[in-house]
This record gives C-alpha cells, sequence and structure tokens, in this order.
C-alpha cells in the first residue's frame, strides 16, 4: 500500500496509536490522532506524540462529514471491530486497519507470530532470544508491550521478526501471514469482548489466514481446541507439541524429557530438570513450542538448546524472586485468569500460601481450586472478587481462607504464615485493577515487599 498523502484517522493514542503515528509519518502520510476517552486533553495526547511526528488531534465525538473525508482508519487492539465508531467508519466506505495489519504491511523479512491464552510472553520471548542467538537482525514486537509499527520500519529482508499477538489484536488482521504461526491453547478468557467462546477460538485462528502449506503453524495436541483446528481446519502445515504423548513428529515431553520427532527420527533434546531454569509444565510447554518454532525457521538444535539454558522466567511469570528463612516466593501476577493461575500452582512443589482474588472479569474457579491438589496450605484472598472465590472454596470443602482489607496486610499473613520449606505464591486468577494500575505493578510492589525482608 502506498500511504504517501493519505489521509489516515488513528484510533487510540496509546501505545499503538503513537507506534502508527510514527511509522505513517516516515511514510508521508497525513494523520489525525483521535481519543473516544474525553478525560483526554489535546496537549496531553500531543505530548506523548514521538519526536518530531505531527498530527490533528480529535477527542470524544466526531461527525460523520469529518469520517467521511479519511482515506484510511487505522485502530489500537483496545478497539472492539463492532464499535459504533468502527461500525459507523465502515459504513461511509473507509477502510478499518489494525495497528498489527499497518505493521505487517511495513515490515520486511520474515515473521512469526505467536497466539494463545496463556504463555505467549514466555514463548515470545524465548523464541526472540533463540532467533537474536542466531540470526543478525531480529524484533521481538506486538502485545508483549512494543508495538509493531514501532519497529516496521527497521526491518530488512534478512530481519526475523516476533511478534506477540492478542485476541484483540487478530480482529483486525487481513493480509498478515507469518512464516510461523503458533496458537499454544485455547481455553476462556476475554469472553466479555468476544461474546462467545467459538467466537473467541475463531479470532484466534486468523494468525494464519494468510498461510498455506509452505508456512508452519505450531500447535498444542492436547488442547481440544488447537488440536481440532490442526486435523481439520489450518491452511498451515501443523507442527504439534505435546506434554502428555509421544508425537511420530513434532516435540514432546516424556518422564522428565523433551523429544525432538523430526525427518522419522526421535531424539532426546532437554532434561526439563537441567536444562531448563523455569519451572512448571506450562513452561515445559512453551518451551516446547519455541522449539518448534526455532525447528520450522531451521535454527539448529544445538543453538535452540543453548538458548534454553541460559534462559530465565519472564517478569511476572512464576517468576522466582528470593528464598527468606527458608521460605521461597513466587511472583506469577501475570495469571490475571484462572487458567493461567491453575499453571502456577501445578508449578509448585512444597506446601504454598497461595494469594488470590482481584478485578471481577466474571470467571469460575472451581477448575482453581481442584488443581490445589492439598498443596495449599493457606489462601489469602484480596480484592473484588474475595468473596466469590470464598464462595467458591466453600463448596470445595477449603477452609483455609483469609481476607486481607490491604495488599500489605495480605502480604504481613504471607510471612507470618509461612514456615521454612514453604512456598509463596502470588498467583492471584484475577486482575489487578481496582487495587493496581495493572499486574506489573502488583508484581512489582510484591517483589519489593519480599526483598524488603
Ligand atoms: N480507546 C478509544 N476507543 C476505544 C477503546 C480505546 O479511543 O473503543 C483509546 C483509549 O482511550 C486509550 C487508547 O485507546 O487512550 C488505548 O489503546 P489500547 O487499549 O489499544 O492500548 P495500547 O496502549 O495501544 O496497548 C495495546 C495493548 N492493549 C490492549 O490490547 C488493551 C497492549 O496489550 C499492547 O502491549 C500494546 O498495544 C502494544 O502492542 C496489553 C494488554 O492488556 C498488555 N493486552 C491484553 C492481554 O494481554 O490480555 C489483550
Amino acid at each position: 500500500m502506498d500511504f504517501r498523502g493519505k489521509k489516515v484517522f488513528i484510533i487510540g493514542s496509546g501505545k499503538s496509536g503513537m507506534g502508527a503515528l510514527s511509522a505513517l509519518c516516515h511514510v508521508k502520510a497525513v494523520c489525525t490522532v483521535y481519543d473516544g476517552n474525553e478525560k483526554l486533553t489535546e496537549e496531553g495526547v500531543r505530548s506523548r506524540f514521538p519526536e518530531g511526528m505531527d498530527a490533528d488531534v480529535i477527542i470524544g465525538e466526531v461527525p460523520d462529514e469529518v469520517l467521511a473525508g479519511f482515506d484510511l482508519a487505522v485502530i489500537s487492539p483496545g478497539v472492539p471491530i463492532d464499535s459504533p465508531l468502527v461500525l459507523r467508519l465502515k459504513g461511509l466506505d473507509v477502510p478499518v486497519i489494525g495497528e498489527v495489519e499497518l505493521g505487517f504491511e511495513l515490515a520486511k523479512g520474515r515473521l512469526i507470530g505467536i497466539t494463545g491464552t496463556n504463555g505467549k510472553t514466555t514463548t515470545t520471548t524465548l523464541a526472540g532470544q533463540m532467533m537474536a542467538d542466531y540470526f543478525s537482525s531480529v524484533f521481538v514486537v506486538g502485545n508483549i508491550g512494543n508495538p509493531y509499527t514501532l519497529e516496521a520500519l527497521k526491518t530488512t529482508d534478512e530481519s526475523v521478526t516476533v511478534a506477540e499477538i492478542s485476541s484483540f489484536q487478530l480482529e483486525s488482521v487481513e493480509s498478515f501471514c507469518p512464516t510461523v504461526s503458533a496458537i499454544l491453547n485455547v481455553t476462556p478468557d476475554h469472553l466479555n469482548r468476544h461474546y462467545t467462546m467459538e467466537n473467541y477460538a475463531a479470532v484466534k485462528e486468523r494468525i494464519t489466514r494468510g498461510q498455506t502449506k509452505q508456512e508452519y503453524c505450531v500447535l498444542n495436541y492436547e488442547n481440544d481446541y488447537t488440536r481440532d483446528f490442526g486435523e481439520n481446519r489450518c491452511p498451515a502445515t501443523p507442527m504439534y507439541f505435546s506434554s502428555k504423548r509421544e508425537l511420530e513428529e513434532g516435540v514432546y515431553y516424556k518422564d522428565g524429557m523433551i523429544y525432538i520427532a523430526w525427518n522419522g527420527k526421535s531424539t532426546p533434546a532437554l532434561d526439563i530438570h537441567t536444562d531448563m531454569n523455569l519451572v512448571g509444565m506450562c513452561n515445559v510447554e512453551n518451551v516446547m513450542a519455541a522449539l518448534a518454532i526455532g525447528l520450522c525457521m531451521d535454527v539448529p538444535l544445538k543453538s535452540l538448546i543453548q538458548t534454553i539454558r541460559n534462559f530465565h522466567a519472564v517478569e511476572h511469570r512464576i517468576e522466582y524472586v528470593a528464598a527468606k528463612g527458608g521460605v521461597d516466593y513466587y511472583n506469577d501476577s501475570k495469571a490475571t485468569n484462572p487458567d493461567a493461575a491453575i499453571q502456577g500452582i501445578l508449578a509448585m512443589s512444597k506446601p504454598t500460601i497461595l494469594i488470590g482474588g482481584g478485578y471481577d472479569k466474571q470467571s469460575g474457579y472451581d477448575e482453581w481450586f481442584e488443581a490445589f491438589g492439598g498443596k495449599v496450605k493457606l489462601l489469602v484472598l484480596i480484592g473484588q472478587t474475595r468473596e466469590k472465590i470464598a464462595d467458591c472454596a466453600k463448596r470445595h470443602g477449603f477452609d483455609h481462607y483469609v481476607f486481607a482489607d490491604s495488599f500489605e496486610e495480605c502480604l504481613k499473613i504471607c510471612t507470618e504464615n509461612a514456615e521454612a520449606g514453604d512456598a509463596v505464591l502470588l498467583s492471584p486468577a484475577c486482575a489487578s485493577w481496582g487495587m493496581f494500575s495493572d499486574y506489573e505493578e502488583r508484581g512489582r510492589q510484591f517483589k519489593e515487599y519480599v526483598r524488603s525482608l
């Protein structure tokens, strides 16, 4: 697409909007930045413009006559594809694309696109490191916090871009086509945005939209949705990983080892206890997915294994913080839904004091309690969901829980009750909003407290 002189309406003045603005100004488009949040001011939005960039700013209401004058609209991931503004633009025949689609349009080289309900960030970071250890021009972008459009124009034909892609971003991709895509798992999340599990799964599948059998899609054989997709609908060549069975072709886990079945032969590649610094079966899956991606990208196995040996946990994802008084502290603040928190508790091998609760996303907690496996000696509940979780605890005959009114009180309860040989795990199964600005702030406060002990 030639953007020169095109009038582009950028919706959302957050990270993605600013990335899009920067890229579009470089390719000489004429931009207007829009934000629906009426509490923002024009000056405030302008103050976040990347250096040297300029654009008109519109906040709040915008009439049809103005909308009709644009050649293209670029939406941020937080803007639903069925939002009234997007529907109005479409009705006025203004093409609407996502910020990720714009990044893809402007970028060169090969792309790895990674999605899934859980494990995206760890897998993307590890796959990014695998690529950086082997190729010379590598970019890690997307939902991980670095908009694709900020890096797209730096890429060359030799570059490899590793992108973490959320369901929000996939709603608005069209020609987006990774050399290797991955759908790590699909379990209920973001149903307030996508309404049904079927919609949510269908949106995840869009990551393969532009792919053909010449490209690969890495899929989890043990997730019903991703296996069914691979067997029945995937336009790319599926490459499976499995934590539960031997595969004829793919990457699988058996008896403490990760095996690679590739080109007709099965080879033990890694010992999960001595070659990996990450804990938990979810991380074994993330490592297997990244290995599969690396193999599809023709990176030598020796190099992939070396990267895994040197790799440590991503911040806030079952991150080992410290041992204090014989107690191990883990920060799993990124467990913002029950499914992610299940992985957190499954990763623990000691009696655990667990911190749970937070903002209510209408999740159910039964499966989380079922995953406790007798390991949780005390559950400390915080936030909006604490009563709801306590009700669920009662239904499961679990009465080792207490309420804390603040995060400070909660941390105090944890240290008072922890004995040498225990673990304390922040893995709340809920979003942080209401008590913190995001899960990162929650995780950082936890770590600061632990380090101060
Ligand atoms: N806005 C509107 N109209 C709307 C919705 C939002 O004008 O209908 C405006 C808001 O007022 C705000 C701006 O859009 O000023 C925010 O845009 P955004 O919500 O898309 O946020 P960005 O700052 O652009 O960050 C986005 C991702 N955010 C979301 O998907 C909600 C970031 O993922 C991502 O790191 C970033 O792009 C870079 O690619 C965050 C996230 O929470 C971490 N992701 C979800 C998740 O991981 O579960 C999907």
